[in-house]
């Protein structure tokens, strides 16, 4: 591989007199770039396909690893386990990998003469992944496709870069016994041609693996079950909904549910990969798998979340029925340090949110939840765990995809938006919006009905007022309260003359705050205000 990569040794191939390619030294070089080129491009493609068509287990390095599995002797496996533990299975790969690229360079190199070695070889490893595929114990006519297209792609680049090197005529019997055409030019295009080829492969394989983590993430969340242990909340009353066209639905389906993380690709983990390490200022560290957080006492609550991001009037705020474990039983189970302030959770991609400790054991329902309105979460929204806690912006309280508990304080860490200047304390504030008629549209003049949502998360919401321009306030009808962790629905219908309208909004919480008129802007620590639209009356 450093004969790719290293400047000097191009530029030996380029001064090299055309005679000597036919030396051994040269031919080992010409032959690796071949070989490994090839052998890069088979794999890659396979992989990318085995990712495309959701069948991650028969990429060939892959199926010939489980192949080799159920091939080898229970003595050999045992040997295995002892000396790698839990890295067997990638020893094994890597091991694989170093075989296939070392036969490559055996192959390569005697291709450079006899190319035909080279689609034989291939043909054979093709071969040999379509039944190491097929032999897997859930194996699908698909999984033969992989290693067919794969061992296709990699016969065209060792026939692409052959070409490159000795001219369209190379597989004349004359330019096998002495080829004429390698000279500096036929050189630089074929090490031009191993460099791409090499890079295509690369880049199909990382694509194939992406496509492959997410497949195996979906099949994962596809096996795991929601336990009926599970103390249930009760059902959403009916006089939640009112029922009111343009009325955002009291429960928001996972499908519309609001999306917000760093996270460039979704990060891809399956419930049997997942294990949570609570530690730090504990008495005693803990390790639980997704198993055994099934297995802990579980509660069923529904819970809106939000955004710090949101804005006075906006949409990144849902309400879902959650499933999981309190994570105060967590807590009590590990022995939280009196002094320790802080719960920093990291996700499987390494976000951090730091969680006030007082706001999970002070017997609101936060919780690592793993099923969402009735099923595993799903991937955008942190499968197979994350975190949710009743009354605090997401950026402090909703790690998805969780996978790390450290207690700790506050002075001691800074978690991801901490570090940017968001505020380190930051429960959700008071609001309430307007979500029919919307903002610039058109209406009848005479009675409107005015509807929208209003939280107050953890205290509840008390009163929804309205009032047209600069009019008197008026109560509006609140829908049934679920609990005080959940929106609620409100309406008024008011009577409004021709012209151009302003509508306006305020809710007053449980304790007899009202949301302040002064606007906030979302930084630091979420937007504040009255929401207002702007109506045409006609
Ligand atoms: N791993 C991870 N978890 C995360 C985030 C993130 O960027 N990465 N964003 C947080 C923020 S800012 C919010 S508002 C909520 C959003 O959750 P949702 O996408 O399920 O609506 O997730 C929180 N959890
Ligand atoms: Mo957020």
């Amino acid at each position: 591989m450093t004969g790719l990569t290293n400047p000097l040794l191009f530029a030996r191939f380029a001064h090299m007199h055309p005679s000597r390619c036919q030396s051994l030294p040269m031919r080992i070089r010409v032959g690796t770039v071949l070989g490994l080129a090839s052998a890069a491009a088979a794999l890659g493609v396979a992989h990318l396909l085995a990712g495309l068509v959701g069948r991650a287990e028969s990429s060939p390095v892959l199926a010939v690893g489980s192949a080799t599995i159920d091939l080898v002797p229970r003595w050999l496996k045992e040997f295995a386990i002892d000396t790698f533990g839990t890295a067997d299975k990638l020893v094994l790969l890597i091991g694989i990998v170093v075989v296939v690229a070392v036969l490559a360079v055996v192959v390569g190199v005697a291709s450079v003469r006899r190319p035909e070695i080279g689609f034989a070889s291939l043909a054979l490893a093709g071969a040999i992944g379509v039944i190491a595929a097929l032999s897997r114990p859930s194996a699908q006519p698909i999984d033969a496709l992989p290693a067919l297209v794969g061992a296709a792609a990699g016969a065209m680049t060792l026939r692409l870069l052959h070409r490159r090197l000795f001219g369209q005529a190379s597989n004349t019997e004359s330019d096998r016994i002495a080829p004429t055409s390698l000279d500096g030019v036929s050189r630089r295009r074929f090490l031009a041609g191993g460099a791409v080829a090499l890079g295509v492969a690369a880049a199909a394989g990382v694509t194939g693996q992406f496509l492959s983590r997410r497949s195996q993430a979906v099949a994962s969340r596809a096996r795991v079950g929601v336990p009926s242990t599970v103390a249930s909340a009760a059902p959403v009353p009916a006089g939640a909904e009112l029922g009111i066209d343009g009325l955002s639905p009291f429960t928001t389906p996972n499908a519309d549910f609001y999306r917000i993380d760093t996270a460039l690709l979704v990060p891809t983990m399956t419930a049997e990969e997942w294990r949570l390490r609570v530690h730090g200022m504990v008495d005693q560290e803990l390790t639980i798998d997704f198993e055994q957080l099934q297995a802990r006492p579980l509660i069923e609550r529904d819970v809106t979340l939000a955004c710090v991001s949101n804005e006075v009037g906006g949409d990144l705020i849902g309400n879902a029925r959650w499933v999981g474990a309190p994570i105060a039983d967590v807590l009590a189970d590990v022995g939280v340090d009196p002094a320790a302030t802080q719960l920093v959770s990291t996700s499987v991609d390494g976000f951090t949110v730091g969680t006030p400790v007082s706001a999970l054991t002070d017997g609101r329902d936060a919780m690592l939840a793993f099923a969402m309105n009735g099923e595993p979460l799903p991937i955008e929204h942190g499968f197979p765990v994350r975190m949710v806690v009743p009354g605090l912006y997401g950026y402090v309280s909703a790690t998805k995809w969780v996978v790390d508990f450290e207690l700790t304080t506050f002075e001691a860490f800074d978690p991801y938006w901490v570090r940017r200047g968001w505020a380190e304390q930051a429960p959700i504030k008071t609001q309430s919006r307007i979500d029919t008629p919307r903002s610039g549209g058109q209406v009848q003049a005479g009675e409107v009905v005015v509807a929208g949502m209003a939280w107050a998360q953890h205290v509840g919401i008390a009163r929804v007022e309205v009032r047209a321009d600069d009019g008197e306030w008026a109560e509006a009808e609140l829908a049934e309260e679920d609990t005080i962790d959940t929106w609620r629905q409100w309406k008024l219908t008011i009577r409004l003359g021709r012209g151009a309208r302003r509508l306006q909004v305020r809710a007053t919480d449980a304790e007899g705050v009202t949301q302040p008129e002064s606007r906030a802007e979302p930084f630091p620590d979420g937007a504040a205000g009255w929401h207002s639209v702007l109506i045409d009356v006609a």
